[in-house]
């Protein structure tokens, strides 16, 4: 009926689904039969926030004196902390770079979308604006700032034209998404048209990040 209480410190693990764990003898000793620890439950707190992740084991796992002789448990609650939930909900000012491709025709005068991807959730499809100037032009970089949830880690980015204008294909070269909150960049090559007439025809292009 003990209860024992571990700190210490690892990189940031996301949400954590499943852990292992092991019983091995002190000093490498030999083992004198079947030997094992009954736990019962495993509840891992994470301090920045408090969220809590438990995992009712109800096992016996077995003395040896391998390392890689564990029993793996899946999480089965989490308790998301009122701090988490509160982040969460916190608007992010995201600014978009948005670099247009040096060919001829390169330009468009379309009207430009973008869809963000994050693991918390997606923006919802945002047109790209500003008043007074003209955007999306051969070699250009136009900025932009959006506010949205925080999407925490992004996973990809949908960008689309409407195909109006004159001439409206695009050549798309790159699109950089910073979340002015934590500073974090994410790199997203394109390197493709959008355009009806051009290649594969397609006036929306889903992409990835860049490592
Ligand atoms: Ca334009």
């Amino acid at each position: 009926g003990n209860v024992d209480r571990f700190d210490f410190s690892s990189k940031n693990l996301g949400d954590i689904a499943g852990i292992c764990l092991g019983h091995t003898p002190k000093d490498g000793k030999k083992v004198k039969g079947e030997v094992f620890w009954q736990v019962e439950e495993v509840v891992v707190t994470e301090r920045e926030l408090g969220n809590k992740y438990i995992f009712i084991c109800n096992g016996l796992i077995p003395l040896s004196p391998k390392r890689d002789d564990f029993l793996t448990f899946e999480c089965t609650k989490t308790i998301e902390s009122f701090a988490s939930k509160a982040r969460s909900l916190v608007p992010v000012k995201y600014e978009i770079i948005v670099i247009t491709g040096d060919e001829k025709g390169a330009g468009t005068d379309a009207n430009v979308f973008i869809t963000i991807y994050g693991v918390n959730g997606d923006s919802g499809r945002r047109q790209l604006r500003q008043k007074f100037r003209n955007l999306f032009e051969r070699e250009q970089t136009d900025r932009f700032l959006l506010e949205m949830l925080d999407m925490g880690e992004l996973q990809k980015v949908r960008m689309d034209q409407d195909n109006s204008g004159l001439s409206p294909g695009w050549l798309l070269n790159r699109v950089e998404v910073t979340n002015t909150a934590n500073g974090v960049t994410t790199i997203f090559l394109c390197g493709k048209w959008l355009d009806l007439e051009r290649a594969d025809k397609q006036i929306a292009r889903v992409l990835y990040p860049k490592y």
